[in-house]
């Protein structure tokens, strides 16, 4: 047994806790259940120096690419992404900071405080949670700031990350206006700060806590979300539940998540003040000898799309027509249109849509091309929100390696 959240996954344990949430779901009509687990070992090898990973299954999870495992960072594999525009939970990457990450959780004693600077503390059960508040369901993108950092040239320390460190799924919960509301939050409120039930091993290091402004907390779309796509949150996920912030990286999705405290001062905290920090520039972006770079708390995500059904060293046939597939969103603001190339960036066509899940979810699109004669062809695609963002042609470079802005391309051989 290599370490302990698998032997307490394993042994059953959270498991029971996760089928009494999905009683209580269901119970109230806010999902249907099924869970599996079981175990292998092989390895894939990712598109940059020093890629060869292992692919490893966790416990609720798929074979998932490993980053890490103490705690653990899980690559989706990109094929997923083919699949469908909701990402599986049992593929969906995982992303922790602390070792000491929640393996069981007790339901039925499990409360969610809120407090600070309100007139109201309140001390919520997950069945309060579930049944006595507005229910709401956003599909949105959650994906890690460090997203695509093992592209990055120079090459950056950090997670070492393919682009498979996102996901698209459907979030139900409660609305954090509702919650605060609730609470009544007081006058001379700054910001929100959220935790969650994991910890580092020693005491000195810093507990992982976000916050994000009282306007933003309260803008109605921001969530505390107990189910993903239709079933209880994955133990590695959140369980059993987690914020989400819609358009916003994941850093601020705080996991198992246990205490929303109101504050009425800038939160100074180690995970605000001193990590995610981009510099204050369009898509974070500098060279890497700049100096006196002015850095800022990560935020929104911009606009970014993928080739899915079509691998570096695919095989297509000259002549014939190929169908390439792909999603794109638009980080804070929905996908307007995504452009397609097969000649590296010479020449564009508009690529056809796919159904529209909201601004904040992946959406499917659809291009195609007849390689004309033999020989290499690269494929790119290209998305503009509906800001007016569009992804720049040239990649961004930052020294967190963050916030990836960039046209993704495949190489293709026409035989
Ligand atoms: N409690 C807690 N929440 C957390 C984190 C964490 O370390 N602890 N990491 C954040 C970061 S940086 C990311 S990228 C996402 C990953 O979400 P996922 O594991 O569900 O994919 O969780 C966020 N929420
Ligand atoms: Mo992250």
């Amino acid at each position: 047994m290599r370490w302990n959240v698998e032997k307490t996954l394993r042994a059953g344990v959270s498991r029971r806790s996760f089928l009494r949430m999905a009683s209580i779901l269901s119970a109230f009509g806010a999902v249907s259940s099924n869970v599996v687990a079981a175990y292998a070992e092989r390895f894939i090898e990712m598109p940059f120096a020093n890629g060869r990973r292992r692919l490893e299954r966790f416990p609720q999870k798929r074979e998932l690419i490993v980053l890490r495992t103490r705690p653990p960072l899980l690559e989706t594999p990109f094929a997923v992404f083919d699949q469908g525009v909701f990402t599986p939970n049992d593929a969906f990457y995982v992303r922790w900071h602390l070792s000491e990450i929640p393996t069981e959780v007790d339901v039925d004693s499990f409360r969610l405080r809120i407090r600070g600077n309100v007139k109201q503390p309140l001390e919520l059960t997950l069945q309060e949670l579930v049944s006595n508040f507005p229910r709401v369901q956003i599909a949105a993108v959650n994906q890690c700031a460090g997203n695509g950092r093992g592209f990055f040239k120079p090459r950056v320390p950090g997670g070492e990350w393919g682009n498979g460190a996102m996901g698209n799924a459907l979030w139900t919960g409660v609305p954090l206006k509702a919650l605060l509301d609730r609470a009544g939050v007081r006058a001379g409120s700054v910001a929100v700060r959220f935790n969650g039930l994991d910890k580092g091993v020693r005491a000195a290091t810093p507990d992982f806590m976000k916050s994000l402004s009282v306007e933003h907390a309260a803008d109605g779309e921001v969530m505390v979300a107990y189910a993903m796509n239709g079933e209880p949150l994955p133990m590695l996920n959140g369980f059993p539940i987690r914020l989400v912030v819609p358009g916003w990286y994941a850093t601020y999705w705080v996991k198992a998540l246990n205490d929303i405290e109101v504050l009425d001062h800038p939160d100074d905290n180690f995970w605000m003040t001193k990590a995610y920090l981009v510099p204050d520039t369009p898509y974070g972006n500098v060279s890497p000898d700049q100096k006196g770079v002015k850095f800022v708390p990560i935020g929104p995500m911009v606009v970014r799309s993928f080739i899915t059904n079509l691998q570096d060293g695919a095989k297509v046939r000259a002549g014939a027509t190929v169908k390439v597939r792909g999603i794109a969103f638009g980080g804070n603001a929905s996908v307007s249109e995504v452009m397609f190339s097969y000649d590296g960036g010479a020449s564009w066509q508009r690529a056809e849509m796919g159904k529209d899940y909201g601004k904040y979810s992946f959406r499917r699109w659809e291009a195609r091309f007849s390689p004309p004669r033999p020989g290499q062809y690269v494929l790119m695609s290209r998305a503009r929100n509906s800001n007016g963002a569009v992804q720049p042609i040239t990649p961004n470079w930052n020294p967190g390696g963050y916030m990836r802005a960039a046209v993704e391309s495949v190489k293709v051989i026409a035989a």
